[in-house]
């Protein structure tokens, strides 16, 4: 069976402004960071993905590029970098850089001079379309709400942005933009970085017709496009980052192109994000329309995905919660009576599965949402346009708050809680967001040296992959098909003979259960309460396993 190094790997996803403040200004930075490597290391972490260090005006927090080879001076130098990757090497950690490629921020020179003049060299780096009627070139929509196009006066021109205005779309169907990617990439991996977590990559490829979308928003014309596959394939071999870790921000994809992403012989990704199970609680499928999570949705998504990539070859990369996202405990567990039985049976619903899992800062700790009350203790860019759309359809301000609170990015962007003292010991000086109402009780000192923490609970998660070939190489088949409350599945065919049964009750109520038949002498591997029951108890899970 292969053994590539990353089936085997746990990724510990980094959001450098909120881990750590190493001088006082209230953002977190390199240096922080590398003062909690051991942290890291005695969690079990092999991997770091960090989100964007590189120069930026932080429009959008750092997914606005102005120099792809420079360090952002707020996060500390290009010295403070080397610096963590040594320190982090020699601990046996390697780190993953997250690269934004669709688009640049709108201060990057190629598009400061891009905007120049009709026939600037780099011109054609953007995507510029003329008005039609007066009006922009199509009916898309950006992202973070609004047209997807700005008009720049300067040449009497729109150009793309499917996210913010400031970050104008690369045109990738432009070799020189192409040529100037793999450069980036060659520049990062001879500094040392092991691997790369590709932006939003599956919409780099734009149609040759921008039309109008009267189904849609416009990405169906531009989500898995017509030549990803082909730009893919080039920026690896360009880069020369074949069989690094790579994964691959997958917006709205499919999971044929997810199997073309990655299997192995294809020689693009080694793994993909896909968002389809973080939307089984967006009513109408619409992200600020709440809704309670769809379980048999959950459930569906999840078997589908699993055994799907397992056929052909794919690999998932495993994830509740990410910079995007609300903290999982609260969307999909219990903020209150079963917030540590919630976040303890949510991590082994998806470490137990077949992919490379992901922990999100904070999320070993069971980190929750913040419980924010007021629009003013909101910092991201999408959550303060929403708040006005929101309130321009006329829903209160009350109404407003509970949606933004429960959907927001910022829920996941609050510091770290490293400790019950001011700012969670994060910071010395102000932090430049406020932190979750509950760091007093819920933080690193309080749970690092007690065996039944959820952080222990991380870590024994994490110790069970390295020892246990079956849930890296193993196969996997979904049992209680048509049981709303468990999701269950069946780990098997590795090398070692062993097999697993994992059972996790995604209710706060009993769910009653039959053993398959062949379990009732099954060994209990790991569980979150600490008995046996017949029926599974509010968010228990139970992982069995036998020879
Ligand atoms: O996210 C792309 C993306 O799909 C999300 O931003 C999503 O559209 C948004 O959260 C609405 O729900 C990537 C990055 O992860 C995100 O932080 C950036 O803002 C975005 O790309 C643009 O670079």
């Amino acid at each position: 069976m292969d053994r590539k190094w990353w089936k085997e790997s746990i990724v510990y996803q980094i959001y450098p402004s909120s881990f750590q403040d190493s001088d006082g200004d209230g953002i977190g930075d390199l240096n922080g960071i590398r003062s909690r490597l051991d942290y890291l290391k005695d969690l079990g972490v092999n991997v770091l993905w960090l989100c964007p260090i590189m120069d930026s005006p932080m429009d959008d927090n750092g997914y606005d590029i102005s120099n792809y080879r420079a360090i952002n001076p707020r996060f500390g130098t290009m010295e403070d970098f080397d610096a963590l990757l040594v320190e982090a090497h020699q601990r046996g950690i390697r780190i993953v850089m997250d690269l934004v490629v669709n688009h640049t921020s709108d201060e990057h020179p190629w598009f400061i001079e891009s905007r120049k003049s009709v026939d600037n060299s780099y011109r054609d780096y953007y995507i510029w379309k003329p008005g039609k009627d007066g009006h922009e070139p199509n009916n898309w929509g950006a992202s973070f709400g609004g047209s997807a196009w700005k008009y720049d006066p300067q040449t009497d021109m729109y150009y793309l942005h499917l996210f913010s205005p400031k970050q104008p779309d690369l045109n990738w169907e432009n070799p020189a933009v192409r040529e100037e990617m793999a450069d980036i990439l060659r520049f990062w991996k001879a500094k040392g970085i092991k691997g790369f977590r590709f932006d939003v990559i599956n919409v780099i490829s734009k149609p040759e017709v921008y039309e109008d979308d009267f189904e849609g928003d416009g990405r169906r014309f531009y989500t898995d496009g017509r030549n990803v596959h082909k730009y893919l394939k080039e920026l690896v071999a360009a880069g020369g980052i074949d069989g690094m870790i790579t994964v691959g921000e997958m917006s709205s994809t499919t999971l044929e192109n997810c199997i073309g992403y990655t299997a192995e012989g294809n020689h693009e990704l080694t793994m993909c994000f896909n968002f389809h199970h973080l939307k089984v609680d967006y009513k109408n499928g619409q992200k600020w329309e709440l809704m309670p999570p769809d379980h048999m949705a959950l459930k569906k998504l999840f078997q589908t995905w699993q055994e799907g990539m397992q056929v052909h070859g794919g690999w998932n990369a495993l994830f509740w919660c990410n910079h995007d996202q609300p903290r999982a405990v609260s969307r999909f567990g219990s903020d209150t009576t079963y917030w540590k039985e919630s976040a303890e049976m949510l991590a082994a619903a998806i470490h137990f599965m077949r992919g490379t899992p992901y922990i999100y800062q904070g999320e070993e700790l069971g980190m929750t949402n913040p419980h924010f009350t007021s629009i003013d203790q909101y910092r991201d860019v999408e959550s303060r346009n929403y708040y006005k759309i929101l309130r321009q359809q006329d829903k209160s301000e009350e109404e407003t708050l509970d949606i933004i609170a429960q959907r927001s990015r910022d829920d996941s962007r609050t510091p770290m809680q490293w400790n019950s003292s001011e700012n969670a010991g994060f910071t010395t000086g102000t932090p430049w967001i406020g932190l979750a109402d509950n760091y007093k009780a819920i933080n690193a000192a309080a749970e690092v040296d007690d065996p039944d923490s959820v952080r222990s609970f991380y870590k024994m998660l994490v110790h069970l992959r390295k020892t246990h070939k079956v849930i890296s190489e193993g196969k996997i088949e979904f049992l209680y098909p048509d049981n709303a409350d468990l999701l269950a599945y069946r780990r098997y065919g590795a090398e070692d003979g062993e097999e697993l049964l994992v059972l996790c009750n995604l209710t706060e109520h009993d769910a009653p259960y039959t053993l398959p038949e062949g379990w009732a002498d099954a060994d209990k591997l790991l569980g979150n309460y600490p008995d046996r029951n017949d029926a599974l108890r509010p968010y228990e899970c139970l992982i069995l396993t036998k020879a």
